[in-house]
């Protein structure tokens, strides 16, 4: 299959500087090669030009550089919907979460019927009138879904509008969720799974249940956007907001294996690592368990092949 891979050095939707660094560290670690051992004809469009974000940490906007963050965003949906009007299969590397208004937009504008599963430690559904932080990467499903109440228009997102109905939607790995959030989740009757689902009925019941909400019969096209701090901080130290109590590397492996399975995968956002936080250890492990993550989304058979146990007597 055709696999349209796109870097996006991009930052702006959070107060980190590093997380822009992302794919290029992927790169390096082998991400093109690994691609093309499963399979795959790569169109590599290599890194998207991205404005520069001054002063990371400084910023007094009340919506911080939504004008960069829209114009990084519609950039990106232009080329995802392109490849996918050209049949490829897409990868967009972040990057902050931010970029996601694009590739979902991007994707949706050449779909029919598409569904999207959230993989995150957040909801990030913050509108720009309940955001307390101010962060694009805490909004992006606010500016894709309809029926949030009261959205005010944002400067570089002109050309955005929702794709997406709630029930399009189901999100897994939840447990840093803002009250605001969870009433307009509520409202709105999104599928939200979280890590306490997740302890009580085992990652297996809940992706089953996911993915049972947002393609109940198994023909519609799968968008993953998959947060890495999703997972816990133990396995993806290296990202911006982490939080205790995450997916464990094998729940993320299994369910980007799931999915994959599926076969109704047609694109796929891999977002927030940071190569600039944390030790060169625990960098270069991020780094592995996302790189895995991504095989395992583009097909890689078992993981566990990977590293056979050694022969007990
Ligand atoms: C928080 C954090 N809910 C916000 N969101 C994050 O900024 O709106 N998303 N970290 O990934
Ligand atoms: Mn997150
Ligand atoms: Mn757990
Ligand atoms: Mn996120």
């Amino acid at each position: 299959q055709d696999l349209f891979l796109i870097g996006v050095p991009f930052s702006g939707g959070q107060p980190r500087k590093g997380v822009e660094e992302g794919p290029v560290r992927l790169r390096k670690q082998g991400l093109v090669r690994k691609i093309e051992k499963l399979g795959y004809k790569i169109t590599d469009f290599g890194e998207m030009t991205v404005p520069h974000i001054e002063n990371h940490n400084i910023s007094r906007e009340r919506v911080k550089n939504s004008v960069e963050c829209g114009t990084v965003a519609k950039k990106l949906a232009q080329e995802i919907a392109k490849a996918t009007q050209e049949g490829k299969l897409s990868l967009t590397i972040g990057g902050d979460h931010s970029i996601a208004v694009g590739s979902v937009f991007g994707h949706a504008s050449v779909t029919r019927n598409l569904g999207l599963l959230w993989v995150d430690a957040h909801m990030d559904i913050n509108s720009p009138a309940t955001t307390k932080t101010g962060n694009i990467h805490g909004m992006p499903l606010s500016m894709l879904i309809e029926g949030i109440p009261e959205f005010p228009s944002l400067p570089g997102y002109e050309w955005c509008s929702p794709c997406l109905s709630p029930r399009d939607i189901a999100y897994i790995g939840l447990r840093d969720v803002e009250p605001q959030e969870r009433d307009i989740c509520k409202h709105l009757g999104i599928a939200a799974y979280t890590i306490d689902d997740v302890d009580k009925d085992g990652i297996g019941v809940i992706i089953e249940k996911a993915l049972e909400k947002i393609n109940p019969d198994g023909n519609r096209p799968i968008h993953v956007s998959y947060d890495i701090d999703s997972l816990d901080p133990k396995e993806t130290p290296s990202t911006g907001t982490p939080v205790r109590g995450g997916l464990t590397l094998d729940e993320g492996i299994y369910i980007a294996q799931i999915v994959a399975q599926s076969g109704c995968l047609s694109g796929i956002d891999v977002v927030e690592f940071n190569p600039a936080i944390g030790t060169e250890e625990e960098v270069l492990k991020t780094a592995q368990n996302t790189m895995k993550l991504i095989q395992i989304l583009l097909g890689l058979e078992s993981h566990l092949k990977e590293a056979p146990l050694p022969p007990v007597d």
